[in-house]
């Protein structure tokens, strides 16, 4: 499957009478029902759009078509999927239009009859609000050559847009997918001329799509399955590129582009882009050899398997393959003395290599994580063997105890780091997010560990960090401490946490540099040194620290009042929403994915660069699709079973702001100002010469002025099962797996806060109803309003999820929960505010001062010391 697949919309064609005999039989039998199995396995196996054809001679067609979209209409398995309606005759197409619920697909019109029907029938589709597949066929016949495919579309594409008022976004191109490698010269171009058509018709005529028939391609190797698998592959990994985002495949017809050998891929892709005179030639000798189920070229990737058994688990460990870990372990363990010595012998000697490869940068992260998974199965496989024997412990390089603190339930950064250091032969015990200093301390004097190793992702996380490490020095112990994740820093880890711990404590940036890290301080001869080298280095930034001037002069709260951002209320009209109030939201994973925002995610697994361009890569691209692939792979298992699922709140209020402060309205109330609940807001106090010190109650009409203003407010997750699927995974030793699913919920919990914002600003709200902006413009926010979201730069001060919570009833409704850190489970999580108004924009609160500290305590009804625990990344220390 090609890396772009994810945003491919497939179309499934098993309920076709012409195209699959099994489905004709139960329709001209009658079985209605196993015909209706046939479209839910389908919508099961993927199809986001179901092709149904009844084109059948001894058939009504009519009737069938109608009958079976009735049925159809009452399995909401199926319908919720798009329909189209496939014939050559309009009468059926329209019988079926009449009797599709939602948007239907009509399959398909062309100017092969001239204008006038082609006009008429796209005047009809539109008047019930279908798309439609246009074929590139024209009076004189379909088209073969890119001029002649793209001369038909462009010419259709005008009739229909400029004559009919036809929707772009609703036509959908089949520039025709003819077989290649048939022998006959005029064909080789064939492919080549589909992709360049479609290349150009995606550039030239705006907002359409583009689909075809995948199968068609590789029509003269029929009976060679791998053959024609790598065809469908190569073909879609360079047309997808060129802009096709429809069509008929049968993803199990399909190879991973990656995994075809590559003498294979080579042969056709001579085929596929017509690169030589010979190419089909060339295929046809090389194809007996893949004929069968391929084992040829498997075969040919196994030499490694003719090493000796130590040089074969180095390279399983290195190229992380599972598939013959065990055996190989196995052999290894009959022919060592003991079975500890397998461990210490060939499975180290193969991580080093691990080690040392990603430590030069010619691994990547999620190659390490892979072996790791490889390592865990052959250590799982000596376990019982070692336990049997009761032969004293495994030498580890030393033992570390890994938690999310309390409040914290984020993980992913601290699970590769752990993966990282068990590849180094460290010990590692996890005992996961939310753990309270009392477990964490009690722990390492019970497993007599070596290290402590703190994570975190939000600021509150940082105050548990200072929290843990007095109690260690309380408690007298001596072990170094470690302080990673996202929040976390050299500075804070120097100014505020190293002074309450007479030990080491040493700031970890990233998994790589964690190995190191460790060495140093578990080694008798390096640690003295290292620790002495971290205390004056750490001393040194303190005092830097101290003697910092702010780069930027901060001004009285008062002052920074008087500059706040403002605009003409007076002749400003607020656009009242079209929805009042609060409600769930159910959206499918499905929806949600074309959504994803990818960079994060290669970001991590350490694989820096922007998504489309990091899959092309020079450094990472490989590493980067095969990650991609196995994401979207991962994706489709999580969809198409059902493992995964996404709830969200959102609410919109009537509002007014007072200061910095917002008073949200009871949109049910008739008194138009019964206050339920009071957003407090922070404002920039820096010395601004030429905007404004934003504050974001700046951006909802004042009190003063006696109208109402609204703002919204969202809680969202895609994390319903996400600690199960990981568990279950990290249960099997598979933490590649374990991570990747977080990765994913995460990435969907974002992509469902950027759906839903999309869906408060075209319909809910509806201030933007005409916004028609692709997933690119929607990652690069190119749209008006903003979802800052609580302990983020505008609004740092993780307290005020409570009143998204309590306006939303956020935990009762959808079971979201908030931990005594303000931190949401579950993890994938993302919740925030909306603000409408046509000036808003993002801003970092930054520094505030003492005066402004006063302020917000009282707004707050906190003590100082209360307020300067959650604002304490905000002011100057
Ligand atoms: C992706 C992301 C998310 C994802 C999930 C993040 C995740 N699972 O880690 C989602 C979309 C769910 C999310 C949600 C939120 N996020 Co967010 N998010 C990020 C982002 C962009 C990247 C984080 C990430 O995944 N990094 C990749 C991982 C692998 O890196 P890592 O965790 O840092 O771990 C590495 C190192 O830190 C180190 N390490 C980590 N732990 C340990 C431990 C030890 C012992 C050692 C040695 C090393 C070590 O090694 C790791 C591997 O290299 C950061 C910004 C940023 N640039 O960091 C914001 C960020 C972390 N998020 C932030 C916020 C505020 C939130 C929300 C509260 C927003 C909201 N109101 O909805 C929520 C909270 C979610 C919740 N459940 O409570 C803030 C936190 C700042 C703050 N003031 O608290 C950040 C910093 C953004 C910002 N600049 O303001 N977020």
């Amino acid at each position: 499957m090609s890396a772009e697949f994810s945003s491919f919309i497939n179309v499934g064609e098993r309920t076709n009478v012409t195209g699959s005999a099994a489905f004709k039989r139960l329709i001209m039998g009658e079985d209605y029902e196993a015909a209706l199995d046939v479209a839910r396995q389908q919508v099961e196996n993927g199809a986001q759009i179901i092709d149904i054809n009844m084109d059948e001679a001894m058939l009504d067609s009519e009737a069938a078509m109608v009958r079976f979209l009735n049925l159809i209409a009452s399995e909401p398995d199926i319908s919720r999927v798009p329909i189209m309606i496939d014939s050559s005759k309009w009468s059926v197409i329209e019988a079926g239009l009449k009797c599709v619920q939602g948007k239907a697909i009509v399959n398909s019109i062309s100017l092969k009859e001239g204008i006038e029907p082609f006009v008429e029938q796209a005047k009809k589709i539109k008047r019930y609000g279908a798309a439609t597949v246009v074929m590139a066929f024209d009076e004189t016949g379909q088209a073969d050559t890119q001029a002649r495919k793209f001369e038909i579309c462009k010419r259709s594409y005008d009739i229909l847009v400029n004559d009919v008022g036809f929707p772009p976004e609703d036509i959908i191109f089949d520039p025709n997918i003819f077989a290649v490698a048939t022998g006959i010269e005029e064909h080789n171009n064939y492919a080549v001329d589909f992709i360049e058509a479609t290349r150009q018709i995606r550039q030239e005529l705006p907002h359409c799509h583009v689909s075809g028939g995948l199968s068609n391609i590789s029509f003269s190797f029929r009976g060679n399955n791998p053959v024609r698998e790598a065809m469908h592959s190569v073909f879609l990994y360079y047309a997808i590129r060129a802009g096709m985002d429809m069509g008929i495949v049968n993803a199990g017809q399909l190879e991973v582009y990656d995994e075809i050998p590559l003498e294979l891929r080579n042969a056709v892709e001579d085929v596929i882009l017509n690169r030589s005179e010979d190419a089909t030639d060339k295929l046809l000798e090389l194809a007996p050899k893949y004929q069968g189920d391929g084992k040829a070229a498997a075969a040919e990737d196994l030499t490694w398997r003719e090493q000796g058994v130590n040089k074969r688990l180095e390279h399983a460990l290195v190229k992380g393959i599972t598939e013959y870990i065990i055996e190989d372990t196995e052999e290894a363990r009959l022919a060592a003395e003991r079975p500890l010595h397998v461990i210490e012998g060939p499975l180290m000697d193969g991580m080093n290599v691990v080690g040392d490869l990603f430590g030069e940068g010619k691994m990547f992260l999620p190659q390490v994580v892979k072996s790791a998974r490889v390592m865990k199965k052959a250590v799982a496989h000596l376990q019982p063997f070692i336990e049997a024997e009761k032969s004293g412990v495994r030498q580890s390089n030393g033992k570390i105890i890994m938690a999310t603190v309390k409040g914290d339930v984020h993980d992913i950064g601290k699970n590769i780091v752990g993966v990282v250091l068990q590849c180094n032969n460290f010990e590692v015990v996890d005992l996961g997010v939310m753990v309270p200093a009392a477990k964490i301390i009690q722990t390492a004097i019970d497993e007599k560990a070596d290290m402590i190793g703190l994570s975190g992702l939000i600021t509150p996380s940082l105050d548990e960090m200072v929290q843990v490490a007095k109690e260690m020095q309380r408690l007298n112990l001596d072990l170094p401490l470690l302080i990673g994740g996202a929040t976390t820093s050299k500075a804070h880890t120097a100014v505020k946490i190293e002074q309450n711990y007479d030990h080491p404590v040493v700031y970890v940036p990233n998994a790589s540099r964690a190995v190191g890290v460790c060495q140093k301080l578990i080694s008798d001869e390096l640690r003295p040194e290292y620790a002495a080298q971290i205390s004056a280095e750490y001393e040194k930034v303190r005092d830097q620290h101290a003697r910092k001037t702010p780069r930027t002069k901060a001004i009285d709260f008062q002052d920074a009042r008087t500059n706040k951002f403002t605009c003409d209320w007076d002749n400003f009209q607020p656009f009242k929403p079209s929805f009042l109030g609060v409600k769930t939201i159910d959206v499918e994973l499905e929806t949600l994915r074309e959504y994803i925002d990818w960079t994060p995610f290669f970001l991590t697994w350490s694989l820096a660069g922007k998504y489309p361009r990091i899959l092309n890569d020079e450094v990472v691209g490989e590493e980067a699709k095969s990650l991609f692939a196995d994401a979207n792979q991962m994706l489709d298992d999580l969809i198409a079973n059902k493992k995964l699922s996404a709830k969200g709140r959102v609410g919109i209020f009537p509002a007014n702001s007072q200061d910095e402060d917002i008073l949200v309205y009871d949109p049910q109330s008739t008194d138009t100002q019964k206050v339920i609940g009071v957003a407090h807001h922070l404002r920039q106090q820096t010395h601004k010469p030429k905007g404004p010190n934003y504050c974001l109650s700046d951006f909802v009409m004042p009190l003063t002025q006696n109208r109402q203003d609204y703002m919204g407010a969202f809680a969202v997750t895609a994390g319903i099962g996400e600690d199960e699927i990981a568990k279950a995974f990290e249960d099997d030793g598979d933490d590649y797996n374990s991570i990747m699913s977080k990765a994913i919920a995460d990435r969907l919990a974002e992509a469902f806060a950027e759906y839903l914002h999309q869906q408060v600003r075209k319909d809910l709200w509806g201030y933007a109803a005409d916004e028609q902006l692709d997933n690119e413009q929607l990652i690069a926010e190119k749209y008006q309003g903003i979802r800052p979201a609580p302990g983020y730069a505008a609004c740092p001060e993780h307290t005020e999820k409570q009143l998204i919570w309590d306006l939303l009833d956020v935990e009762d409704s959808i079971g979201m929960k908030l931990t005594s850190s303000y931190a949401m489970w579950p993890g994938a999580a993302v919740s925030g505010w909306y603000f409408a108004h046509p000036d808003t924009r993002y801003f970092a609160v930054a520094k505030i001062q003492q005066d402004q500290l006063k302020n917000y305590a009282q707004r707050k009804n906190w003590s100082i010391e209360e307020a300067e625990k959650w604002l304490m990344p905000n002011l100057q220390d």
